[in-house]
């Protein structure tokens, strides 16, 4: 059998070297392979998809608060719609639509101001009623009687699930054909940088220390989730994330019942129907920073008790699995993509808290574009680190039910 990437040994210098092998750092290689841009190393301390990538409940949207993020994740959506067939693998795309629920009135109002900004920059979404609702989801509870009655719906056609570890194969192959090397198992150790000419205090990025040798390369972009701030700090650059474990959980296989994404702000819960039948639940972030991957009976208590309020049919199913994954938090809740003031060739494409699967392939294609132009696309300028500086927030709690 064919094998999706093979193995190389190290060589001592590339043009870029990327760290991080989930699917930002291959999308990245992707595009930049697209380009023209072949001298490449991507390495990743353990095996290729393991962290974020893999720990995902898989949700595509667009459907976001601020006029910065729809734009972005928009592009993202797009190129998802066209991702199976300009990388010739099947990445089940399914844009069943996506259902965010208000119980409150502010809730409704935020739901609002949601549809009018992402129909403002041509973003399907909608507010809709609980008549409407119920049509959609026969499945839920939609009753005024519940604890929590539904007072309307944010309705976002485009958005969906994908089969997320096919979305990482994908790419992977796609940059191995082009001949892009993949180093799994090769962790970065430090980061080698040198004094720019003058007196500016300037540095430049030499290249890499790994557990398998030393690279050389102008360029290093930390593609890393979890790993972010270690990753920075190599270059002297504290980056504003505290790091937060998520959970989630998957309950055993039904016939299919759920056509859409469906999330409760109020309850804190996002719950789907794989391809496979299994009913894929998440929650809130842990309420705690920690680097733990252990899975807790608090998430899975409240993630039972949040899920049975909205779908009480599901009450004597039983769970399958559940699992966590680290979520670098910003903290307006949007990600920092782009060059540093302190260390030429320095990239960040970090801090994407509960966000980073779906922005995958907007952020691949114009971190792609930045380190290959050498300028900044205005798509990105609203996400650099020197906004937190500049006091420029892009205010994106509201955007989700999983980290308020
Ligand atoms: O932003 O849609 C989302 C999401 C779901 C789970 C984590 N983030």
């Amino acid at each position: 059998m064919e094998r999706m990437w093979r193995t190389h040994d190290l060589k001592n210098t590339y043009d870029v070297v990327i760290v991080g092998g989930g699917v930002h750092g291959l999308a990245i290689a992707y595009y930049l392979g697209k380009r023209g841009m072949k001298r490449i190393a991507i390495l990743d301390k353990g095996y290729l998809g393991g962290g974020a990538s893999g720990r995902n409940t898989a949700i595509i949207r667009s459907n976001y608060r601020t006029a910065q993020g729809v734009a972005f994740y928009d592009e993202s959506v797009k190129l998802y719609e066209n991702l199976s067939l300009d990388l010739d693998y099947n990445l089940m795309f399914s844009q069943q639509g996506h259902l965010t629920l208000a119980h409150t009135d502010r809730g409704v109002t935020t739901l609002r101001e949601r549809a009018e900004t992402n129909r403002l920059l041509g973003v399907n979404s909608r507010l809709i009623t609980p008549k409407e609702v119920a049509e959609m989801v026969p499945g839920m509870d939609v009753s005024a009687s519940a604890h929590q009655p539904i007072l309307a719906g944010l309705y976002h056609p485009p958005g969906g699930i994908i089969r997320h570890d096919a979305v990482v194969w994908g790419y992977a192959r796609g940059v191995d054909r082009m001949g892009i090397e993949i180093h799994p198992q090769t962790e970065v150790t430090a980061i080698k940088t040198t004094s720019t000419a003058g007196n500016s205090g300037r540095r430049k990025v030499d290249g890499v220390l790994t557990s398998r040798g030393t690279i050389s390369a102008p360029v290093v972009v930390n593609a890393t989730a979890g790993w972010c701030s270690i990753i920075a700090n190599m270059v002297g650059i504290d980056l504003p994330i505290v790091t937060h474990p998520l959970q989630a959980l998957v309950t055993e296989r039904l016939k299919p019942f759920l056509h859409h994404v469906i999330v409760s702000a109020t309850l804190h819960v996002y719950i789907n129907q794989s391809d496979r039948g299994e009913v894929v639940i998440g929650e809130e972030i842990d309420p705690y920073p920690s680097y733990r991957l252990t899975s807790t009976f608090r998430f899975l208590e409240n993630a039972a008790a949040h899920t049975l309020e909205l779908f009480p049919c599901l009450a004597r199913v039983k769970v399958l699995r559940q699992w966590a994954g680290l979520c670098d938090m910003p903290p307006d809740f949007a990600p920092i993509m782009g060059t540093v003031d302190e260390v030429e060739g320095f990239i960040l494409d970090v801090g994407w808290g509960t966000y980073g699967f779906k922005a995958a392939p907007a952020a691949g294609h114009r971190i792609a574009e930045l380190i290959a132009t050498g300028k900044t696309p205005p798509v990105l300028q609203p996400f650099a680190l020197s906004r937190f500086a500049n006091m420029e927030p892009v205010g994106e709690k509201a955007a989700a039910a999983v980290s308020h």
